[in-house]
């Protein structure tokens, strides 16, 4: 094994300085105040999310609660699917596609078909008495604090607001401020688009509460009743007079300052993923407020910085100058016209892990969805909800590796729960044991098949799903996780696929009815564009991800050697890899002729990324894989936001730095809003947790049991520093590279055990202790 790292430096616990970058602004900013939802600038706590506008005559700032969703807990399972099953399988395997398609669209579908969105809480609306043009005009988001802040002058005084969202406290805070006493005068008023009403409840408290009324909720004979939610908004004036307006306002006149203390809450039980009618939003909501008691503006700032820092401040990302000078919009209009920021990219890197932080952790219950949880509408685009085919497992691709490992909690109680109707599901549908769900979701756990047989029939979401917990334990090294939540999980979705396999008419095991999603192929005798079909390539991949992970999961825990048998002969039946005609991964079981060559799904290339086994020990693959994306991006792959975003993963995998930076450059050139939100388009969150895994993928990769140091650096790079990185295994690490090669190391294990780094073609093991910290220096030249 080759030597290349020249001074290895053993520390038993000093945490080295670099890890922090002190005082290096991480901030979005603007000159002009948001002129629509998507020059908003958000903040978030898990729980609560608000969008500030920083507007200076009526502010706006709307609110979420990551709870408030149309529709309710039913059986989604259509009751003829088993019986119909064993035909609409037959057909599939005699490639009567179409005539299965119509036996499925009847007998498996979801009665209705669809899950219902997830909806906004509420506007708040602060009317600021100012008619007058303001001066020095700034707002900003910072993203080390998670405050937003905007600042302006009118007649000489300097008008400050700070919003941000609490986790430790669990409210949302408006504060508004001058520097000249009794300047502020405020108006504030609540309003939804539907389905709520507005009281003052005190002298100072708001009460906006409802139930949404949501026509295509089916009854399902119980004459059950839809989500009830409140929030409430009470506000505090220094000074000046507070009073109620036309029994539904607050008006402030003549104060200091004025701070608005917001929270909300539903009627959902995420436990019982079901409406708990015992529950009283408003007395949730205001009992949460009193618990809180007469709030210190400084001390529940003190606290929501302190805990935002502690995650924040975990990972540092550092391309050289910054750039923080000009505005944010400038920065991305000059990117979108061909010029390189890398200082954006690490704003893009950072603004991926807080809107994570802010759409899933605790106190929320739920993972973060289509729009995290930051959603104006009713009837959201996709309804905002869960889409199990790419978007939620993209959603938390950073979580490990960017060292917010809490921000998976969420997600992976949700896969837990979502076991109940799943084995219901995989029972009903498929009479098989074990859990499994389709191609969406919502909080309420829907499992069975939804929107439509050619974008839902998905049965190997179930397994996907799985990934996010499995990953979990390969970071942490948790055995009692593993024993007690992550292989439980694994093993009863690995013992679904067992059952749901049949054999085809050549004694393969395959998956049937399923599809690649969400791609057609041409239908060789129909000529007809088909999705229904057996064996997509992606499921293979799953299941082949899934029965390893399950195995190694068993072997750890030294149990079920029979069932690791099982699943071992079962992988020995399946449909092999193939490489198509046209030397790309064939993505189904025919080398069928692709509908749409540039189709924004690259199903087929799962065991590349996220998956493993396409890797450098695969090479005809590997370079098939390659041919793959090229043929893709050839015909105008890559369109959506998180398309894009997937193929930065992919190039980096190949370790191919130059197209992973070409694609992260295409991310913010033509997928990228002035407030730095993937847009699909529309807005659609998943691109930024997907552009920031593929920048840490990028840097650092640990899936093939190494640590692979700077795998896929651009020359775009040649100089910079990434600190607080997480490597499976249990290690943390930080990396200094300079004229395109790495120049410092610092490895610090929480579990021990070998680490063996890779770089630059060589490699190099080192034992390590837990606790102990590794530095290598100087100048890294493999001999
Ligand atoms: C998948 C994608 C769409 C969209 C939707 C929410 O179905 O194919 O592009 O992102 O999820």
């Amino acid at each position: 094994m080759k030597r290349y790292l020249c001074c290895l430096i053993l520390l038993a616990c000093c945490r080295p300085a670099d890890a922090q970058d002190g005082l290096r602004p991480l901030r979005l900013w603007y000159q002009q105040p948001a002129t629509d939802w998507n020059e908003a600038l958000p903040v978030g706590n898990g729980r609560l999310g608000a969008m500030v506008f920083g507007k200076t005559d009526v502010e706006r700032v709307q609110i979420n609660e990551e709870s408030v969703w149309g529709g309710r807990s039913f059986d989604d399972n259509n009751p003829d699917a088993l019986t119909y099953l064993p035909q609409i399988r037959a057909l599939l395997l005699d490639d009567r596609n179409a005539e299965a398609y119509d036996l499925a669209t009847r007998h498996l579908l979801a009665t209705p078909p669809t899950v219902r969105s997830y909806q906004t809480l509420m506007d708040l609306h602060l009317d600021l008495w100012n008619d007058a043009a303001p001066a020095g005009y700034r707002r900003e988001l910072d993203l080390r604090t998670g405050i937003a802040r905007t600042e302006y002058t009118v007649g000489g005084v300097r008008y400050v607001r700070e919003v941000f969202a609490s986790a430790p406290d669990d409210v949302l805070i408006v504060r508004l401020a001058s520097d000249a006493p009794g300047t502020v005068n405020v108006t504030a008023r609540l309003s939804r688009p539907q389905d709520a009403r507005v009281e003052a409840r005190s002298h100072n408290a708001l009460v906006l509460s409802g139930q949404i009324v949501d026509a295509d909720t089916p009854r399902n004979g119980s004459g059950g009743a839809n989500m009830r939610f409140a929030g409430v908004v009470r506000a505090y004036a220094e000074g000046g007079a507070l009073q109620v307006l036309d029994g539904d306002k607050l008006q402030v006149a003549g104060a200091d300052a004025v701070l608005f203390v917001i929270t909300a809450a539903t009627d959902y039980d995420a436990a019982m993923l079901a409406l708990d009618p015992g529950k009283d939003p408003v007395a949730l909501a205001a009992g949460q407020l009193d618990r809180l008691g007469a709030p210190a503006f400084e001390r529940l700032k003190q606290r929501h910085v302190a805990d935002h820092r502690a995650l924040m401040d975990r990972v540092a990302f550092d391309l050289g100058t910054s750039n923080d000078a000009v505005p944010t919009d400038q920065r991305l209009a000059a990117v979108q016209e061909g010029t390189a920021d890398p200082d954006l990219v690490t704003l893009y890197f950072q603004l991926g892990r807080y809107l994570l932080m802010g759409s899933s952790r605790s106190p929320g219950v739920l993972p973060a969805n289509l729009q995290g949880l930051w959603n104006e509408h009713i009837d959201a685009p996709w309804g905002s909800d869960y889409h199990t085919n790419i978007n939620v497992q993209m959603n938390y691709w950073p979580a490990e590796v960017t060292n917010l490992a809490e921000t998976a909690q969420p997600l992976i109680r949700f896969v837990d729960r979502l076991r109940v109707p799943g084995r219901v599901t995989a029972q009903a549908m498929y009479g098989a044991s074990g859990w499994t769900m389709h191609h969406n979701t919502d909080l309420f756990g829907k499992t069975g098949l939804h929107d439509g047989i050619h974008w839902g029939t998905f049965p190997i979401a179930g397994p996907w799903m799985t990934f996010p917990v499995w990953r979990h334990y390969e970071y942490s090294g948790d055995r009692a996780y593993l024993r007690d939540v992550a292989y439980p999980i694994l093993k009863e979705s690995a013992a679904f696929v067992l059952d749901f396999l049949i054999e085809d008419r050549s004694g393969r095991l395959v998956t049937a009815p399923s599809y690649s999603p969400e791609n057609a192929f041409v239908h060789p005798r129909t000529g007809e564009p088909t999705q229904l079909t057996y064996a997509p390539t992606m499921d293979i991949q799953i299941i082949a991800e899934l029965f390893a992970q399950t195995t190694r999961a068993a072997q750890i825990l030294g149990v079920d050697a029979a069932f690791r048998d099982t699943l071992a002969a079962t992988l020995q039946r399946l449909p092999p890899a193939r490489i198509g005609r046209d030397g790309t991964i064939q993505e189904w079981i025919e080398d069928y002729e692709e509908a749409e060559p540039g189709h924004r799904h690259m199903s087929h290339l799962f065991s590349l990324h996220p998956g493993a086994h396409i890797n450098p020990g695969t090479p005809a693959l590997f370079e098939a894989a390659r041919k793959t994306i090229e043929r893709r991006l050839a015909h105008g792959g890559g369109h959506t936001g998180w398309s894009r975003a997937w193929i930065i993963n992919f190039f980096a995998r190949l370790r191919d730095g130059e197209q992973a930076y070409e694609n992260v450059q295409a991310l913010l050139q033509k997928s990228t809003l002035t407030n730095l939100f993937d847009t699909h388009p529309p807005f659609q969150i998943d691109g930024n947790f997907g552009g920031t895994a593929g920048l840490a993928e990028m840097l650092l990769q640990s899936h093939l049991g190494t640590m692979d140091l700077l795998p896929a650096l651009p020359a775009a790079w040649p100089a910079g520093r990434i600190t607080g990185l997480r490597a499976r295994g249990g290690f943390e690490v930080d990396q200094t590279w300079e004229g395109e090669a790495l120049t410092r190391v610092v490895i610090r294990s929480t579990l021990g055990g070998p680490c063996t780094l890779r770089y630059n073609g060589t490699e190099q093991t080192v034992e390590t202790e837990p606790g102990g910290v590794y530095v290598f220096d100087g100048r890294l030249q493999p001999e």
